[in-house]
């Protein structure tokens, strides 16, 4: 089951606050903003929070305790954390995660604390490599831990497959997904490619594709 009114989000990695409020957002159910990959930083997050009408989830760009413990100050809704490769790495992010006694993340004066942000923020691990997907039932089954979110494009690198729609690839997400579910936990992808989205499991959280690609066809479309 989606935790936001729809499992469709649109993925920022260059637009800050005042392109985001320009945007027709209707049907879009969650923002992701990506720390890892594009231009956005830490410091980005609490305007682009001001005006988002969804939630927004970060992702993260590293597995660093300190580097996770300032995203979730600003009061993101969640943290999609890149590269996990086993169950004791996903134990390591819930306690980084996680206030005590849970966890060991400290709190403060932040932006989250003062305007309401969420007191249990999501934590989903991304399965994004051979190492993770040997170990998703580790990482799913991990106490403290939402979901599973697959990175299609890493996946395929890793698994040494030619591209995201691949059959291999295909089944290797399925697996994931189907592997979450047996957990009880959130299934999640990023898509970015219009024939993939048809070969993707049912799933509670898809990120479609990033805001490069949606002003890339837009402009293709006016002029095209
Ligand atoms: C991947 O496909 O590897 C991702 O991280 C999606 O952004
Ligand atoms: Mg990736």
């Amino acid at each position: 089951m989606t935790p936001f009114s729809s499992p469709r989000g649109l993925w920022l990695t260059v637009l800050g606050p005042d392109a985001l409020e320009a945007l027709p957002l209707t049907g879009v159910g969650w923002l992701g903003v990506d720390l890892q990959h594009g231009v956005l930083e830490v410091r980005d997050l609490p305007g682009l929070l001001r005006v988002s009408p969804v939630p927004v989830l970060a992702r993260a760009g590293s597995q660093d305790p300190a580097h996770l413990g300032r995203v979730l100050d600003t009061g993101v809704a969640g943290v999609i954390v890149p590269g996990v490769g086993s169950g004791e790495e996903a134990a390591a992010l819930v306690s980084a995660v996680r206030l005590p006694p849970e966890g060991r993340r400290s709190t403060g004066l932040t932006r989250g604390v003062m305007v309401g942000g969420p007191q249990r923020p999501l934590l989903l691990p991304m399965v994004e490599t051979a190492e993770g997907l040997a170990a998703v039932r580790d990482i799913a089954g991990c106490a403290g831990v939402d979901g599973v979110f697959v990175g299609p494009y890493d996946l395929s690198l890793s698994l040494g497959r030619p591209s995201v729609v691949d059959d291999e690839l295909v089944a290797a997400v399925h697996r994931v997904v189907s592997t979450a579910r047996e957990a009880g936990v959130l299934g999640g992808a990023f898509s970015g490619n219009r024939d993939l989205d048809g070969l993707l499991p049912d799933l509670d959280l898809v990120a479609l594709d990033t805001d490069v690609t949606a002003l890339r066809r837009g402009v293709a479309d006016l002029f095209g």
